[in-house]
């Protein structure tokens, strides 16, 4: 099934659009780049599985041989997830990488263009990027921030990831116009913990006013999306405590090693796995879990909105 000339969507994708049903994009980096094999395409699977549960349509994005693929069969999950160089993409490297015919996996920002151009308005994933701390001197800012500003398409997530300088992350959204959304709490969540001692912009404890705030936004003529921050599950928090010394060893030995630009995050991710003996891991998957079924109710509110 064709979209346009660089799109396939899976038939489950396809069949949903057509009858104007609930979907939800989901991203590949966090397969490809944000945790180890097998758990991450058990992960994805189970994500998948969740979403159904809750009556939408997953969609898993990620690019193989010259196309953007919207919906992928268990087959290409698996290889992605098995795969060895697989591109991480975001705006800067979408284009390239199909036009190099090669194996890419979409980070917030490439997924939020990507779910943009397959007209599906929600996604959910794990964290989003934002500001790295020691911004002031490396630059690293990441590009997830700026997609925020121009891509109507809301991004639920749980927070941005704790390895970040949260403070320098919503800076930037606010002065990008970015409507950061804590929900059912007043704090920003902070990835593994409930909260970041940080109080979120704005607050909503109803999906759909979620929803209605984007079409909101549309219908104002602003470009752009949201960032929903979602707080883990009490079951599943690490506290604050517990996974701050954890968070700076892994940070100092990144500092150490030279890591840079793309590799920071999956190399923090996967040091806190280790130094974590996997509860980091546990966690992550649980609080995708939990922001899928939010996007879930999220994107059954905007079918309910839509004209017609
Ligand atoms: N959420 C997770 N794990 C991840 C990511 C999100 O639970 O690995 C990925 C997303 O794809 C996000 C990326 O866009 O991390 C951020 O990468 P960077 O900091 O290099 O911009
Ligand atoms: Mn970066």
């Amino acid at each position: 099934m064709t979209l346009n000339a660089y799109i396939t969507l899976s038939p489950e994708v396809a069949e949903a659009r057509a009858r104007g049903a609930a979907i939800v994009a989901l991203e590949s980096t966090i397969i490809t780049h944000g945790m180890p094999w097998p758990q991450n395409v058990e992960t994805a699977r189970a994500v998948e599985a969740c979403v159904r549960a809750h009556g939408a349509v997953p969609a898993t994005i990620a690019v193989m041989g010259g196309r953007i693929h919207v919906g992928l069969t268990d087959a290409e999950l698996e290889s992605l997830g098995q795969a060895k160089g697989v591109m991480k993409l975001s705006r800067a490297d979408l284009a390239a990488c199909l036009a190099m015919g090669r194996m890419g996996a979409t980070t917030v920002a490439a997924t939020m263009i990507c779910a943009e151009l397959a007209g599906i308005g929600v996604f959910a994933t794990g964290g989003i990027g934002g500001v790295h701390r020691g911004a002031e001197s490396s630059f690293d800012i990441s590009a997830d921030l700026l997609e925020f500003a121009q891509t109507p398409v809301t991004v639920v997530a749980a927070g941005a990831k704790a390895i970040l300088d949260l403070p320098k992350t919503l800076e930037v959204l606010e002065t990008q116009g970015v409507p950061v959304i804590a929900f059912g709490q007043d704090d920003f969540p902070a990835f593994w913990s409930r909260s970041s001692g940080l109080r979120a912009p704005l607050r909503m404890d109803d999906p759909a006013q979620i929803a209605a705030a984007q079409v909101m936004r549309g219908a104002l003529g602003l470009r752009g999306g949201q960032l929903v921050a979602n707080p883990i599950p009490p079951e599943a928090e690490i506290a604050r405590e517990v996974i701050t010394p954890v968070i700076e060893q892994a940070l100092a030995e990144a500092a150490a090693q030279g890591v840079a630009a793309k590799s920071v995050t999956p190399f923090l991710l996967q040091r806190i796995f280790e130094l974590t003996e996997g509860r980091s891991l546990v966690s992550n998957i649980a609080l995708v879990m939990n922001n899928a079924r939010l996007a879930c109710q999220i994107a059954k509110a905007l079918v309910a909105l839509k004209p017609g």
